[in-house]
């Protein structure tokens, strides 16, 4: 009940409810306020272009100052932590980077791809984190089964070879040659469409981010 209502509450805010696991030792989830242990963790995001008219919206969006999506995030999730009697995390705080990645893949919806980026057997790459709310109690959970990762069912790879400047790399992800592609006129198409790797993924196309979106999280890449 405590779930359902608080996932009403944020999908009013414009976010999604993303994962909801009661952490162990293992996963390194930071004390309360009070010195215990967070006993529910819950993961609060984006899932394609749904949410993003929510933030478009905001003054955050409009008023030209920097990190407009991380400073939209915390107000909306700082107001949810209040009403909710939870504290706020956020995957931008770091480094130390909290491992938001490894708290998603916990119950087994989502894995790793070729990208390093979680894919979602619905949502596949496109879908983000915002932030997450800590408990001091155990909340119920509702069931969640494992899914099995669609890569392992994706012949053709074709997001291991669509970046034009391969920094999509077996070791990682080569980040100084993706920003010094995406800064130039010939990386024009990832610019100004999003990133072609990425997109060449057949998994959750409904659920592309639309020119906005990704224009505003290209513009990131290229500010650095
Ligand atoms: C540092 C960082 C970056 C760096 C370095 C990324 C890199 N690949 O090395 C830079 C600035 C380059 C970057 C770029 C991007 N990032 Co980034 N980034 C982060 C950040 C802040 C920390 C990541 C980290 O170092 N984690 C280390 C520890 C703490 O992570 P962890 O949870 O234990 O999980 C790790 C393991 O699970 C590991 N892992 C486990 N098993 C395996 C197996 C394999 C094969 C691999 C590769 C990894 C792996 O993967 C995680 C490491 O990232 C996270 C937010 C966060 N707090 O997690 C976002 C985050 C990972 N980024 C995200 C995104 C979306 C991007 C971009 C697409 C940017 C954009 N414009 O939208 C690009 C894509 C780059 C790419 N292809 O990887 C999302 C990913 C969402 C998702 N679907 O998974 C996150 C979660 C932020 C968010 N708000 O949702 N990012
Ligand atoms: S293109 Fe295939 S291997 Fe790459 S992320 Fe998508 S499903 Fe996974
Ligand atoms: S944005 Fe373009 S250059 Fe960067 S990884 Fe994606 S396809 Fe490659």
């Amino acid at each position: 009940m405590r779930l359902a209502t608080l996932a009403r509450d944020a999908a009013a805010a414009g976010l999604a409810l993303r994962e909801a696991l009661h952490p162990t030792v293992a996963d390194d989830a930071p004390g309360l306020a009070n010195g215990q242990p967070a006993r529910t963790l819950v993961l609060l995001g984006f899932t394609g272009g749904r949410q993003w008219s929510v933030f478009a919206q905001s003054p955050e969006a409009a008023d030209g100052e920097p990190h407009p999506l991380d400073r939209w995030s915390r107000r909306v999730i700082d107001a949810l932590a209040r009403r909710h009697a939870a504290m706020a995390l956020y995957p931008s705080d770091g480094p130390p980077w909290l491992p938001f990645q490894r708290w998603a893949m916990r119950r087994g919806e989502v894995h790793v791809s070729p990208l390093g980026l979680l894919i979602h057997p619905e949502y596949g790459l496109w879908h983000a984190y915002r932030g997450a709310l800590a408990f001091a109690d155990e909340l119920p959970l509702p069931a969640v089964g494992p899914a099995r990762s669609p890569c392992l069912d994706c012949a053709d790879q074709p997001c291991r070879r669509s970046c034009p400047v391969g920094a999509i790399q077996a070791t990682g992800f080569a980040r100084d040659d993706c920003r010094r592609h995406v800064s130039t006129v010939p990386g024009n198409a990832c610019r100004t469409g999003g990133c072609l790797a990425r997109l060449s993924c057949p998994v959750g196309r409904a659920y592309h981010y639309g020119a906005d979106q990704a224009l505003f999280h290209m513009d990131a890449v290229v500010r650095g």
